[in-house]
């Protein structure tokens, strides 16, 4: 049988189905994750859903259905029977999920990071799809569970966040079609854009004029590079995951190829790699145990920004 196949036996033969995704749960993290727990939700299935410590969720996604259903990650059962990961390349990025993971009698994962080092016992992989929320998608087809509104919501959200808005070279037709079908569903796309992409506190853009002043453009490396510590969040106001888009300004420098934001968090230095060519920066991720794709990468370190940046600097060759 294959993957697929058993995941979805898996699923349908469970009391009750645990849910996690990725710490600082992103569109497609939340939003394969809510649509699974919705979808459970319409079959009577029992269901929990949850995500590390932050227990809390970016501005831009709290109008996703269901997050009034979630559970905090201590109330999280500790050997749950079947336990399913969304967007989640490793069982680090679950931190104090992780140990449920171990424990759990089943374990699948649901991911499309081309770095995902199977932990699952069942791994349901697909570098090819463009989103974690594709692959819940097959899942629901191969269940025979009906889509909802809701869950169209969730998995709109998941695809329109990783392709950048239909934008990135990994919309496919088959996101596209996709795309189609959950748009039937009567979706508030422009309110849903709106809130996603466009809309920012104004001491936030404040920030932002800040962090471009100091960016530094590498010309022969074709390298861009801007960063934030914590007094700047703390000067104008602003939560470290309001940041989160910032890479997608910077990532437009007409004179780069790899662009870079490093970010002063409690836990270390959070970096967001971007590459528009060939270019690999999930390579350069991995070298700093971090992980992502060929085209987005991301990692922590615990060393300060100037350190982390001068070692990613010279990951880069001079043109
Ligand atoms: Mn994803």
């Amino acid at each position: 049988m294959d993957e697929l196949a058993r995941a979805a036996d898996v699923i349908a033969g469970a009391p009750l189905v645990a849910l996690a995704c990725h710490v600082t749960p992103d569109g497609d993290a939340l939003g394969s994750m809510l649509a699974m727990h919705l979808l459970c939700r319409s079959q009577g299935k029992p269901s929990v859903a949850s995500w590390p410590e932050p227990f809390e969720v970016a501005p831009h996604y709290t109008y996703l259905p269901g997050l009034d259903t979630v559970t905090k990650p201590a109330d999280f059962p500790d050997a749950p029977a079947v336990m399913v990961t969304f967007d989640c390349g490793s069982l680090d990025r679950l931190n104090e999920l992780a140990e449920p993971a171990r424990e759990a009698g089943e374990l699948i994962v649901v991911d499309h990071h081309a770095t995902n080092d199977n932990y699952g016992t069942i791994n349901l992989l697909d570098a090819d799809a463009a989103a974690s929320a594709v692959m819940v998608y097959r899942l629901a087809k191969h269940l025979g569970w009906p889509l909802t509104r809701d869950v169209a919501i969730c998995l709109y959200t998941g695809i329109v966040t990783d392709t950048g808005r239909f934008q990135y070279s990994n919309t496919s037709p088959e996101v596209l079609e996709m795309a189609t079908e959950l748009s039937r569903f009567d979706l508030p796309i422009a309110g849903m854009s709106r809130q996603l992409f466009e809309e920012h506190r104004f001491a936030y853009l404040q920030l932002v004029a800040v962090v471009l002043q100091r960016a530094e453009l590498d010309a022969e490396r074709r390298f861009v590079a801007t960063w934030i510590t914590a007094d700047d969040l703390e000067r104008f106001g602003v939560e470290l995951d309001e940041a989160e888009g910032l890479i997608d300004i910077v990532r437009r420098t007409a004179e780069a190829d790899v662009s870079c934001v490093l970010k002063e968090a409690p836990e270390g230095t959070k970096v967001s790699l971007r590459s528009i060519t060939d270019f690999d920066v999930s390579a350069i991720a991995m070298r700093f145990a971090g992980g992502g794709h060929r085209a987005a990468a991301g990692f922590t370190d615990p060393r300060p920004i100037p350190q982390v940046l001068a070692d990613i600097r010279a990951q880069i060759p001079v043109h």
